[in-house]
């Protein structure tokens, strides 16, 4: 069987790697002719533990190529991007790239052909992908089969987590998800497959991301009322998640990057009045990073003459991604309001990420008067007591309680 990835990002390209590490003969599409370029390099082009290598091996197996020139295949995969945008004060999903993607896939596709989307989408984009795949190929859509099979992957983790996670694959016709567990079964070598409808299976990813987003939205709220107690968040939590059925998430700088801060908007754009909590939640996080920026700014006593260093500016540890990064945005507001801020992100090697200027943890301590823990960055953790000794005005994630 061959298989085609449209799109050669985070988990279009792990996931063509996979499976031509497994066996199958896979073409990686992409719209990007610089992304393309650079894959027939032999680098890639994203950050993620040992997938370089995994890249290499794939290649050296002639199972993998890429193009930026689709072709006729056996089965398309679509792991396209679906941002979100904003509606009437709104935030709606952009399928803009699952659409064109479809479109695509149309031009080529041939009776028999398996269609999976990959890609998070709100509930009924995959017959909205049937949908445009009938009306530009030709084909009714008796002759071709479509499903959903949601990525459930963690940055940082991918290639572990595709091999160990359970996947769902959803699909209106039978025979469409027992050929999709065929294919996934060959790379999905630790975990299980379930097979159920299409809609269901859209729900499943956007609430797995909803149902973390909502945890960390009530440890936020939580750590707003400690604040408020004069009591430490951080220890409340512990104790509570004593209990046996208590697992309360961590407070932190907010939620950032592509997935628990755009997919729980998915489900409230199609339910405005039914996904209260879904959306409460949502505000709660986003909010996180401008409560503690007015924290910041109290403490300081609005003194602008002092030197701020901001430990962490990626959305999560240990990784170089700034999407939707809550850390980030706690240090652009505070530039705005013209305060002197600095940063150490050494997941990022560059002397300035826009407009922040990038230091060493070392550099950053000597230069800063007060800094603000972000994140749990390893490198934090291991010189823990070197930043204890600094003035913090905001210690967002306990790391100082905890180390
Ligand atoms: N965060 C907290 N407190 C916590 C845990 C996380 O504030 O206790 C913050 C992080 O700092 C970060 C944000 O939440 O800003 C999201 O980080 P994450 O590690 O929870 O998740 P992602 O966005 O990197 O990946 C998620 C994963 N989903 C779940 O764990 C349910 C991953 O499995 C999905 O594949 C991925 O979204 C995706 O692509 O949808």
């Amino acid at each position: 069987l061959k298989i085609t990835i449209i799109g050669m990002g985070y988990i279009g390209l792990p996931t063509g790697i996979t499976f031509a590490r497994a066996g199958f003969k896979v073409v990686g599409f992409d719209i990007n002719k610089n992304v393309i370029e650079t894959l027939k390099l032999g680098k890639i082009h994203i950050v993620e533990p040992d997938l370089q290598e995994a890249y290499e091996e794939a290649l050296q197996s002639g199972n993998l190529k890429v193009t930026a020139k689709l072709e006729k295949s056996d089965v398309y995969i679509i792991a396209v991007p679906t941002p979100f945008k904003k509606n009437e004060n709104k935030k709606i999903a952009d399928l803009s790239y699952v659409e064109s993607a479809s479109k695509m896939v149309a031009e080529v596709l041939e009776p028999g052909n398996l269609v999976i989307l990959e890609s998070t989408v709100p509930p009924k984009t995959t017959k909205i992908m049937t949908d445009i795949l009938e009306e530009n190929s030709g084909l009714s859509r008796d002759k071709f089969l479509t499903c959903h099979c949601p990525e459930r992957v963690l940055p940082g983790k991918i290639l572990y987590e595709l091999e160990h996670n359970d996947r769902i694959i959803g699909a209106e016709k039978k025979e469409a998800g027992n050929l999709a567990k065929e294919i996934y079964k060959e790379i999905v070598k630790k975990g299980e497959i379930y097979i159920t409808d299409d809609i269901t299976a859209e729900m499943a990813k956007l609430v797995e991301n909803t149902y973390r987003d909502v945890n960390i939205a009530f440890a936020n709220e939580l750590s707003v009322i400690c604040d408020k107690l004069g009591i430490n968040v951080f220890e409340l939590i512990k104790l509570s998640n004593k209990h046996p059925r208590v697992n309360i998430l961590t407070p932190g700088a907010g939620v950032g990057g592509h997935c628990l801060a755009v997919d729980p908007w998915f489900i409230v754009e199609q339910f405005q009045q039914e996904a209260n909590v879904i959306r409460e939640a949502r505000l709660i996080n986003d909010y996180k990073p401008q409560w503690i920026v007015d924290k910041v700014e109290k403490e300081l006593d609005f003194n602008k003459n002092k030197k701020i260093g901001i430990l962490g500016l990626a959305y999560k540890p240990d990784i170089d991604d700034l999407r939707e990064s809550p850390s980030m945005e706690i240090a652009l507001t505070l530039k705005e309001k013209d305060y002197d801020i600095y940063a150490c992100e050494p997941n990022i090697i560059s002397n300035e990420i826009n407009g922040i200027k990038n230091l060493s943890l070392e550099n950053l301590l000597n230069k800063v008067d007060y800094i603000v823990i972000t994140l749990a960055h390893k490198e934090f953790i291991e010189n823990i007591d070197k930043i204890k000794r600094k003035s913090y005005i905001f210690d967002c994630i306990g790391l100082t309680k905890k180390f």
